[in-house]
């Protein structure tokens, strides 16, 4: 993690850093890591209303946190802002892992800027990584190459997010889990089965099982040897951006894409976890 830290100028412990936490192995993982190397880190957690799923993640995040006296920002969906990420699913008619990655970055980004944060930061891992990647090649998408960084600087009146566990695999933490005593939620979000990324990452392990240490050459030598190439390739590097009407986020429209997600989650009746599984469903 240090290498990573180091590597790519993420930041340094005069920073203040906000860790995005799941309740899972990497997130708390990474909380547990940088409280141990000296950072100044708190949590932030969202609760996405996801049934059992959310109940039972947010119970391990509050213990992981008083357990070590760390300090926990919390925001729920439901109580705070009137839905839910299976409700905002119904009512926009679109994928469920839409509304809640929208509402999540929205909603850390926020807690970023309003608590002063100087750094936010993921526990996104070797795996996860390489397996977007992957995706990203495949679709020749270059627009996500070029923000697919491990760390991404503040800009437009975005905080500066960092990834500081992109060297490490998702073994190695849940080993460190299993070695320092953390309890994590095992069961992964029920939405998550048949996303794209499992597939891509059962794909790079069998080629990882045939010649080890393709996945971190693939992943570490497109950030060093390709990602340079392709800096300057976003929209959002050339385009100004206004600040939202609502809420003052920034956005190319006039109210932004949360606020107008609120606006119809809300004013939809609650719609239970079972209902937008589907086939999709582990469970
Ligand atoms: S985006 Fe999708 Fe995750 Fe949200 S609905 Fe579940 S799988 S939790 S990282
Ligand atoms: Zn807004």
């Amino acid at each position: 993690m240090e290498k990573a830290i180091d590597d790519y100028d993420m930041f340094s412990p005069d920073d203040r850093l906000l860790v995005a936490v799941s309740g899972g192995k990497d997130s708390l993982a990474l909380w547990d890591m940088l409280a141990e190397a000296g950072y100044q880190v708190d949590g932030f957690y969202v609760g996405l209303g996801i049934g059992d799923y959310s109940d039972e993640s947010g119970e391990y995040v509050r213990a992981f946190a008083a357990e070590r006296d760390l300090h926990l920002v919390t925001v729920d969906l439901r109580e705070e802002y009137g839905y839910d990420v299976p409700t905002a699913a119904r009512a926009t008619k679109r994928v469920p892992c839409s509304a809640c990655g929208m509402s999540k970055r929205h909603l850390f980004d926020k807690a970023a800027l309003d608590g002063g944060y100087d750094v936010v930061v993921t526990g996104h891992n070797l795996d996860d990584e390489a397996a977007v990647l992957l995706g990203n090649v495949l679709h020749w998408d270059i627009e996500y190459l070029a923000r697919q960084l491990p760390v991404l600087e503040a800009r437009n009146g975005f905080p500066k997010k960092a990834k500081p566990l992109v060297r490490l695999t998702e073994r190695e933490t849940a080993a460190w889990c299993v070695i320092r005593g953390i309890d994590y939620l095992v069961e992964e979000c029920p939405i998550a089965a048949g996303n794209r990324h499992l597939h891509h990452k059962d794909v790079l392990n069998s080629i990882e099982k045939e010649s080890p240490s393709t996945k971190s050459a693939f992943y570490l030598n497109f950030i060093d040897n390709m990602a340079p190439l392709l800096s300057g390739q976003t929209a959002g590097a050339t385009g100004a951006l206004n600040d939202c009407v609502r809420c003052g986020a920034p956005t190319t429209n006039e109210v932004c894409a949360f606020c107008r997600l609120v606006d119809k989650a809300s004013a939809h009746e609650p719609v239970p976890v079972e209902l937008v599984l589907g086939k999709r469903g582990r469970r």
